[in-house]
């Protein structure tokens, strides 16, 4: 586990270092999943780091994940897009995750989106279903591995924040009208996503226990960024593209695979992004 704790001060010196490297000013914030990247370049105006470039940003290790800040205006926000995200599985802490939505928030974000790769739980979910996270079950969280364990800085948010209205309804119901209008009639679902901590796909009683609790979507990553964004007062929304079907039944041949999450993710990025821009388009600010 990686020990150095960033804090107010290194997002301080990110942000500083990032004003002045770019004239943009972002309002929004996007943080892309596995074999989402793509939405990224979308961005007008963009300008592109390299999160080796910024100060005290972590890096991305994982296939599909590029590894780049991207600032520029898309579907008439301007935004600041993580192509690449960091995950608990490869051994960076909570606090190290969650870093980037930290500097987003010192820079004047108001509203985070976040995409991500997850295994249907829920039977009658199909690959390339699109699902709007409206709750989570947060494993990890629950055991005081969270991003906010620790001494608190208030200039952040509270000691002990609420998360029972994390995913904003609003930003939902825009989804929904949305997605009507792109004609993504069943593939749109709304459902509860379980955060476990990887990297190991789960085995057959785990994600039979994950349904039985009331999971409808099973992956590894957002609800850190999650926690830290609503700490921070940042409206949040999160979409889960089931990419495979979580294996409930023992003795089957059927298994989890990152190729499959990935492919299905190229297949589907086109109606991801779709949504994305479509979102930002209607969406008042908060
Ligand atoms: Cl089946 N499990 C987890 N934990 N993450 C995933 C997944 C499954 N499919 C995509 N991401």
């Amino acid at each position: 586990m990686e020990g150095k704790t960033l804090g107010y001060e290194q997002c301080e010196q990110a942000v500083t270092w990032l004003r002045d490297h770019s004239q943009h000013r972002p309002s929004v914030g996007i943080v892309l999943g596995s074999g989402h990247s793509a939405l990224a370049d979308q961005v007008i105006k963009a300008d592109i780091f390299s999160y080796a470039d910024i100060p005290h940003f972590p890096r991305s290790t994982v296939p599909g994940h590029v590894g780049r800040l991207v600032l520029g205006e898309l579907g008439g926000h301007t935004c600041v897009v993580m192509q690449g995200r960091f995950h608990m599985y490869e051994g960076y802490s909570a606090n190290t995750v969650v870093f980037p939505v930290r500097v987003m928030k010192l820079l004047g974000v108001h509203t985070l989106l976040l995409t991500n790769a997850a295994g249907g739980l829920n039977p009658e979910y199909n690959v390339g279903d699109i699902m709007l996270v409206k709750d989570h079950i947060f494993l990890p969280g629950l055991a005081a591995h969270g991003p906010l364990v620790g001494p608190n800085d208030e200039r952040f948010g509270p000691r002990f924040p609420s998360t029972s209205d994390a995913y904003d309804p609003e930003l939902r119901a825009i989804a929904r009208a949305v997605a009507k209008e792109l004609k993504f009639g069943q593939r749109l679902r709304e459902g509860v996503y379980v955060m476990e901590g990887g990297p190991a796909f789960e085995s057959v009683a785990e994600c039979r226990m994950l349904k039985l609790m009331g999971g409808d979507a099973v992956g590894m990553s957002t609800v850190p960024e999650v926690h830290v964004a609503r700490h921070c007062g940042i409206r949040v929304f999160a979409i889960s593209l089931i990419t495979n079907l979580a294996v409930l039944e023992f003795d089957s041949p059927q298994r989890a695979t990152h190729a499959e999450v990935l492919e299905t993710g190229q297949r589907s990025a086109a109606n991801i992004q779709q949504l994305i821009i479509n979102l930002l388009t209607c969406m008042p600010p908060p």
